[in-house]
């Protein structure tokens, strides 16, 4: 029997880990999405006693959710988790102290906890108590994981990313703004896979008045997980019976207001949805910078921005998207059509935006990719 060095081991429990921290994603805010296996080695190999992930709301832990599980047979296992575990105490005792009262001989963690409650004394009890800790293992998909979390500890800026669905030469409209159905319904189911892994979607006024779009996830079974909805309105109205300000599956739709947006003094409107308070800028629109702050102070980690020119444009030159998810058509629309980004005014090629692919797969007739800012290093 051929035995395959350690650390490919440990990276292969560790992509078990982070599957299953995936499914907190959208879920758990502000809390980071965590994942846990407990495994037991004999002379066979490994085998998972415990499984865990962060629960929806943030609370129970990933660890605890897996000693749970593995019971007894925690004893003396190996412990793959995608975030230091916690060393405060919460509604339960800190999950480094799980770890080492379930008896673990060893942790493998990917990357540290930023949270000053935690930044490396989760580890330090842990080897106190005297077990192996690995750091480091799958540490840059753990932090592209929870890029939100990180972000906003980090930063004090949220996670965003544009989800973007165009033709082949990037269009997303002819010039007469028909736009719908642009991608098949592979990306656009995959779309609403999207949205469940978020904590807010973004949207703006020209988005709602050409697609009037409900911003909700609706694949079968997943429909309790659409996150919140939020929409910039610059200027321009958008009608009451607009399917995004609907709000019988959640909250009400949070809207940022243009300076002197007229509907701000309109009771059926103010009806529907939570008015932020933000400033504006000089061309009256709700500065982005400010929305983004505002999100994190309500417990947001991650933006799904699924706009128009307009906005994308706005967020890219306030240098504020970490990732791209394009679907690409295989459809041509022509310079005479509405481009899914509008000028950036940029003089010079050194200056590019520049992001790296780190997911591309094919859809139906169209392309997937997902860029990345981060990667990128
Ligand atoms: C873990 N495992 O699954 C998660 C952790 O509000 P609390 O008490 O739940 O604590 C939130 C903090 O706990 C959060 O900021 C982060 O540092 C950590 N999250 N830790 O050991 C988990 N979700
Ligand atoms: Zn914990």
């Amino acid at each position: 029997m051929t035995t395959l060095p350690s650390d490919v081991i440990d990276a292969h429990w560790m992509r078990v880990a982070l599957a299953l921290a995936r499914r907190g994603l959208g879920q758990v805010a502000p809390n980071p999405a965590v994942g846990c296996v407990l495994v037991q080695y004999d002379h066979e190999g490994g085998r998972v006693v415990g499984r865990g992930w962060t629960q929806p709301g943030g609370r129970p832990h990933a660890e605890t959710e897996a000693i749970g599980r593995a019971g007894k047979e925690s004893l003396g296992s190996v412990a793959y988790v995608t975030l230091e575990p916690c060393a405060h105490q919460g509604h339960t005792d800190p999950c480094a102290d799980a770890l080492i009262s379930a008896g673990i001989k060893r942790a493998v963690v990917a990357t540290l906890d930023p949270d000053e409650r935690v930044s490396g004394k989760g580890i330090l009890r842990m080897k106190r108590a005297g077990i192996q800790v690995d750091l480091g293992c799958c540490n840059r998909q753990a932090r592209q994981l929870n890029a939100g979390f990180l972000a906003t500890r980090e930063t004090g800026r949220p996670h965003v990313a544009l989800k973007v669905a165009t033709t082949f030469d990037g269009k997303i409209a002819a010039i007469n703004r028909h736009s719908q159905w642009i991608t098949g319904p592979e990306s656009r189911a995959y779309g609403h896979l999207l949205r469940s892994r978020f904590d807010v979607i973004l949207t703006g006024s020209g988005t709602v008045l050409n697609d009037n779009p409900m911003m909700t996830c609706r694949l079968p079974g997943l429909e309790k997980y659409s996150p919140i909805r939020a929409l910039v309105l610059g200027h321009r109205k958008i009608p009451f019976d607009s399917k995004i300000l609907s709000y019988e599956h959640g909250p009400p739709t949070l809207v940022y207001l243009g300076y002197k947006h007229s509907l701000a003094e309109d009771n059926v409107f103010l009806k529907k949805v939570e008015v932020c308070k933000v400033r504006c800028d000089t061309f009256g629109y709700p500065v982005l910078s400010e929305i983004l702050a505002d999100l994190v102070a309500r417990g947001i980690t991650r933006v799904l921005v699924e706009a128009g020119s307009r906005l994308n444009t706005a967020f890219l030159k306030a240098e504020g998207v970490d990732e791209i998810h394009w679907f690409r058509a295989s459809t041509i629309l022509g310079n005479d059509s509405i481009p899914v980004i509008g000028d950036l005014g940029q003089d010079n090629v050194e200056k590019l935006r520049r992001f790296s692919v780190i997911e591309q797969k094919r859809m139906g007739n169209d392309m997937y990719e997902l860029l990345s800012k981060q990667a990128n290093g």
